[in-house]
């Protein structure tokens, strides 16, 4: 399997670390977002929304959308429940991640940490919707320790990415204790080196 993906991407992280936890050999092709990588003709013969990640398969099956990869690798796993209601409690957060979450965290960290822009040039309603999104997460990590339910499971892996990268967007998780217990937690089961104590 060919993960296609730009290691300083959330999106293509989440693929990364569902091969990892899962033990799924992959072989990893850079493609670099931001540079027009992705726009060249044989990457959108690929993947026609010329966005990474997407994965290919030797038989040629392709597949993108990084909740939809990683939803497809974790199947039958430990990381996506049996019960019908827990699943789609998972993808309730999966599909909140994408719309109301992403759109704000990983663009406004995006602009600052990966294209050098100013912070004071960039529109207001990326750091206030992102600390919306922030301060939902925390509140809900106040009643329970997984978004995936009683246990860590893909939706952790989906949230984790860009919620980690937070304070390089400009947010300060000093506000949000328990995302930022939260965060050591998924680092600990991912064995991932602990990126927010050092940025905090
Ligand atoms: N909803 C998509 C978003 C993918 C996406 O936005 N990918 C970015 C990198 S994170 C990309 O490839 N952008 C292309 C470009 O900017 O040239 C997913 O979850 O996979």
């Amino acid at each position: 399997m060919k993960i296609y993906g730009d290691e300083r991407s959330g999106n293509c992280l989440k693929v990364r670390w569902t091969c990892d936890f899962l033990g799924l050999g992959y072989e990893w092709v850079e493609v670099l977002a931001l540079t027009g990588a992705t726009d060249q003709d044989w990457f959108r013969a690929l993947n026609p929304a010329g966005q990474v990640p997407c994965v290919q398969w030797p038989d040629g099956r392709v597949l993108a959308q990084s909740n939809a990869i990683i939803w497809h690798l974790a199947e039958t796993s430990s990381l996506i429940p049996t019960d019908p209601f827990a699943r789609a409690k998972m993808l309730e957060w999966l599909f909140w991640e994408q719309y109301s979450h992403e759109p704000y965290l990983a663009v406004r960290r995006a602009r600052i940490h990966l294209m050098g822009l100013d912070p004071a040039s960039l529109d207001p309603a990326l750091l206030s919707r992102g600390l919306a999104a922030l301060k939902v997460m925390d509140t809900t990590l106040n009643a329970q320790d997984w978004f995936s339910g009683a246990d860590f499971g893909l939706a952790d892996i989906a949230l984790l990415p860009y919620t980690r990268f937070a304070p390089q967007g400009g947010y300060d998780l000093a506000a949000f204790p328990a995302v930022t217990r939260w965060i050591g937690a998924c680092e600990r089961h991912l064995r991932l080196q602990a990126l927010v104590a050092a940025t905090l």
